[in-house]
């Protein structure tokens, strides 16, 4: 495989809140999904680091906001906590919402969401309410279907067509969808081209 630079991704820092992360400059990309999405594993296929974001069968601990550069540290990678998950308190619930909502509204270097999603329940009512908060601001949500090495090859396209045709207004740079398997690999270049797209790097 050719060396690619999210190979080089470092942790930067954790935050709780919006106001405690780097200065606003340069391009962010931020990773957000249910817990237990597969979010982190998806990191750690995508840098290669087999530990970079710790994956959990505990879901819904990582409540932090986790930064890692990419080359530089105008160039980051944002692992935003896990929502949705059952256990955890109302109220806890609702702050995590508005942090999340918060961070999507203000941050200008944020250039694009990758939304993952279990492709056997996608679109579930958290993640509909993340891809409206990104579209008010024209946030281009790139949909990664994760763990697709479940499904047949069949029952994989028609996942990524329901998905699609679900935002079907939308034009293809604003909202994408792909199929994705971070325990087969299976994905990882054409996440890899929206990424650079978004990070302003040529293909
Ligand atoms: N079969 C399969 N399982 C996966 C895949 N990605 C994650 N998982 C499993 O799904 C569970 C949650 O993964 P994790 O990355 O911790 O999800 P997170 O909570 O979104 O960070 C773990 O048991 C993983 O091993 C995948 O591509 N294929
Ligand atoms: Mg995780």
């Amino acid at each position: 495989m050719p060396l690619n630079p999210y190979h080089q991704a470092s942790f930067i820092k954790s935050a709780a809140r919006v106001h405690q992360l780097p200065e606003d400059v340069g391009f962010e990309v931020a990773f957000a999904g249910r817990s237990n999405a597969g979010k982190s594993s998806a990191l750690n296929c995508l840098t290669g680091h087999r530990q970079l974001a710790r994956t959990s069968k505990t879901p819904g601990r990582t409540q932090l906001i986790n930064l890692f550069s990419v080359k530089d540290e105008q160039h980051r990678l944002v692992d935003l906590p896990g929502y949705g998950y059952a256990k955890v308190a109302q109220n806890v619930k609702q702050d995590w919402q508005a942090n999340l909502s918060h961070y999507l509204e203000v941050r200008m270097s944020l250039r694009g969401l990758v939304l993952l999603m279990d492709i056997r329940h996608p679109l579930k009512e958290l993640d509909r309410t993340m891809i409206h908060w990104a579209f008010d601001r024209e946030l281009p949500v790139h949909a990664l279907l994760t763990k697709s090495d479940k499904l047949s090859r069949s029952q994989v396209q028609q996942a990524v067509i329901e998905v699609r045709k679900h935002y079907d207004l939308l034009p293809e740079d604003l909202f994408s969808v792909q199929a994705f398997s971070s325990t087969k690999r299976h994905g990882l270049e054409e996440l890899l081209t929206i990424l650079n797209r978004w990070f302003d790097w040529p293909e």
